[in-house]
Parts: C-alpha cells; sequence; structure tokens
C-alpha cells in the first residue's frame, strides 16, 4: 500500500503523522509550508483544493480532514489499536476528535488569523480575547474528561495524538494552561513518546 501524507511542521497534521507512526505503517511524508504559503500553491491546490493540511494519500485516493484520516488509519491498521473496539467507545472517540477539530481548533485560528477574520483592527484584541476565553471554556471540559486517567480511554489512541496538538498549539498561542493540570500531565505523558518526538524532529 502506498501512503503518503502532506503535513506542515507545527500544524495539527502532526496527529495524523504520529498516528501512522504508531500504526507502523510505511509511508512517506510531504512537508508543505505552511509559512511561504506552500498550501495555496497551483500544484498543491490540484490536490486538495481545500489547500489544509493534513492530507492523506492512499493508493492514489486523496482524504482530507485529520477525523476522517485517523478514523481511516485506526482501520486500515486495526492490530494497532488506536480507536477503542467497542462500538460505542469508539463513536465516543470520534466525537472527541470531531471536538477538537471543529470546537477547539478554530478557536486557535481565531486568536493566530484574527485579521483573516476581521478587517478592524481596532476589534483584532478583542476577538482574541474571546477567542482565548472559549478555547479555555473548552479546555475546562477536557480537564473533567482527563480526570484520573493518563489516556483518553483505557490505552493510547488517535485521540491522544490529536489532543497532544491542540494543547502545543495552545502554548505557542502563549497560554497560560498551568490550571488545567490533567492536560498538561497528559501533554507530558505525550512528550514522552518516541513516535511524538520522531514527528515533532521532522522539520525539514
Ligand atoms: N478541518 C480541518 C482543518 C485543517 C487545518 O485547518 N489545517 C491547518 C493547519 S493546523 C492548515 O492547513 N492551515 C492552512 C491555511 O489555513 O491556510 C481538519 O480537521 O483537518
Amino acid at each position: 500500500m502506498t501512503i503518503t501524507l502532506y503535513h506542515a511542521p507545527g500544524a495539527c497534521s502532526i496527529a495524523a503523522y504520529v498516528s501512522l507512526l504508531e500504526a507502523g505503517a510505511e509511508f512517506e511524508v510531504e512537508l508543505i509550508s505552511l509559512a511561504k504559503k506552500e498550501q495555496t500553491s497551483e500544484s498543491y491546490k490540484a490536490l486538495n483544493p481545500k489547500q489544509k493540511v493534513p492530507y492523506l494519500i492512499v493508493e492514489g485516493k486523496g482524504l482530507s480532514e485529520n477525523t476522517a484520516i485517523q478514523t481511516w488509519i485506526a482501520s486500515a491498521y486495526p492490530e494497532a489499536n488506536l480507536l477503542p473496539q467497542d462500538k460505542f467507545e469508539r463513536a465516543r472517540a470520534i466525537s472527541h476528535m470531531n471536538w477538537f477539530s471543529s470546537g477547539m481548533h478554530p478557536h486557535i485560528t481565531r486568536h493566530f488569523r484574527t485579521a483573516k477574520f476581521c478587517d478592524i483592527e481596532s476589534a483584532h484584541d478583542d476577538i482574541k480575547v474571546k477567542a482565548k476565553a472559549m478555547f479555555f471554556e473548552q479546555m475546562a471540559l477536557v480537564e473533567q474528561e482527563l480526570k484520573g486517567r493518563t489516556w483518553f480511554f483505557d490505552h493510547n489512541t488517535a485521540c491522544d495524538s490529536y489532543f497532544f496538538w491542540v494543547y502545543d498549539r495552545g502554548l505557542r498561542e502563549e497560554f497560560d494552561l498551568a490550571e488545567f493540570s490533567n492536560c498538561t500531565a497528559h501533554y507530558e505523558a505525550m512528550l514522552k513518546r518516541p513516535n511524538v518526538q520522531k514527528a515533532q524532529a521532522h522539520t525539514k
């Protein structure tokens, strides 16, 4: 099976990268520089008109969206146990990933790329304050999810790889996340995983 992951260092595509490594998959990584806006190049747009990473190509067929990519990896490599086997728990894991994608990531984007959302410069600080507050509201819910547990489920899954990025991205927005001690412990446990270190080190 030929698999190529389009990944940008620092981007949410690290979640798929970590899962492919955890699955023991054989795959190629094509690095995209978001700073150089390579996601808007004609050649990348021809592949993925959404102009985002991650993008996965499996045997010539493309798949976008973190949650779908993670779900495919888990199905294609069942022995890696990247999502819970129990049907309800598996649906809950997919719910978590959708939450990270649609309920948390957009707040970070509004904090980071405020000018993309509003031309009125004097309103930018207000948008940032609100985006951060909305992100923190969600973080408080994740904090409860992780109470008394190392991982979201009874073993490390794709959800953990995905939330690792959410927390890391919050730190890079200079959010003080110390009040979320369960989330911080989760982040620290993820940082110790060799596949997380490997994916993070791949910047060139
Ligand atoms: N809904 C998509 C979002 C992907 C996304 O926003 N990726 C960001 C990087 S973290 C990106 O490619 N941004 C480039 C841009 O917006 O120009 C998913 O969950 O995969």
